[in-house]
C-alpha cells in the first residue's frame, strides 16, 4: 500500500487540554491503516482571532497514512476520521476560531497541494466550516502564519519546505517568531510514548 507522511496540528483550551490530547495522540495511532510516526513538544499558546478565551494546548503529530487510490481520496479519507474523532471527544458547535474541546488540522499531506470540497462528514463544528464555501485545503492556509502549528511542526520537521510555501518549516518559524514574540508559544512538555512530561 502506498502511503503519505501527513502533519496534524492538535489544539485544545477547554477541558483537561493536556489530557484530551494525549488521547487524542493514543487514538490517532490506532486508527485503521495509521502509524505514528512521531509527537512534537506539548505548547502553551497564547489564542489567535479571538483573544478573550483561554490559552490553548497545542502540538503536531506526523502519521503514515494510506495515499488512498489518489491523494485528494486519500486526504478527504483522513479528514473524515479527524472529524469524528472531535465529535467522539466532545467538541460542540462553537464560534469560529472560539474555545475548543479538540481542534484537529490537516496541515500537510506527503508533498500534495489539494483543494476539494469537504463531504459532510469532513465539516466539523465551526459555523465557517458548516459552509459550503470552506473547501479542505492542503497545506492548511493558515498554516504558515501561525507560530502555534510553526512551533511544533519545527520540532518535528524543521528543514521541510511544504509545497507553495518556499521556504523551510524552520525559516518560517523564526521570522513568525520574530513577530509574535518569545512568550506567544511556549514548549512546556515531551513525548515519552505515552504522554508528555515535564522537565
Ligand atoms: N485555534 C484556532 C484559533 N486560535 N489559538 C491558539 N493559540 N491555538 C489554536 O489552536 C487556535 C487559536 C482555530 O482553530
Ligand atoms: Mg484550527
Ligand atoms: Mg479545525
Amino acid at each position: 500500500m502506498r502511503r503519505v507522511r501527513a502533519y496534524i496540528g492538535l489544539g485544545a483550551n477547554v477541558g483537561e487540554a493536556e489530557a484530551t490530547l494525549a488521547r487524542a495522540v493514543r487514538t490517532l495511532a490506532s486508527l485503521p491503516g495509521v502509524r505514528l510516526r512521531a509527537v512534537s513538544r506539548l505548547y502553551l499558546t497564547k489564542p489567535v482571532g479571538v483573544v478573550d478565551q483561554p490559552d490553548f494546548h497545542n502540538a503536531v503529530v506526523a502519521l503514515d497514512v494510506p495515499q488512498g487510490p489518489d491523494p485528494e481520496t486519500g486526504a478527504l479519507a483522513l479528514l473524515i476520521a479527524l472529524k469524528a474523532m472531535e465529535r467522539a471527544f466532545g467538541r460542540h458547535a462553537g464560534q469560529r476560531w472560539g474555545p475548543r474541546e479538540l481542534d484537529l488540522d490537516l496541515l500537510l499531506f506527503g508533498r500534495h497541494r489539494i483543494r476539494a470540497e469537504r463531504p459532510i462528514a469532513a465539516r466539523s463544528s465551526d459555523p465557517a466550516e458548516r459552509s459550503e464555501e470552506h473547501p479542505l485545503e492542503v497545506p492548511h492556509p493558515a498554516a504558515r502564519k501561525r507560530l502555534f502549528v510553526l512551533a511544533p511542526l519545527a520540532d518535528l520537521a524543521p528543514g521541510l519546505v511544504p509545497p507553495s510555501w518556499g521556504e523551510t518549516v524552520r525559516s518560517a518559524h523564526r521570522r513568525r517568531e520574530r513577530i509574535e514574540g518569545p512568550d506567544a508559544v511556549r514548549p512546556i512538555a515531551r513525548w515519552d510514548g505515552r504522554r508528555w512530561r515535564r522537565g
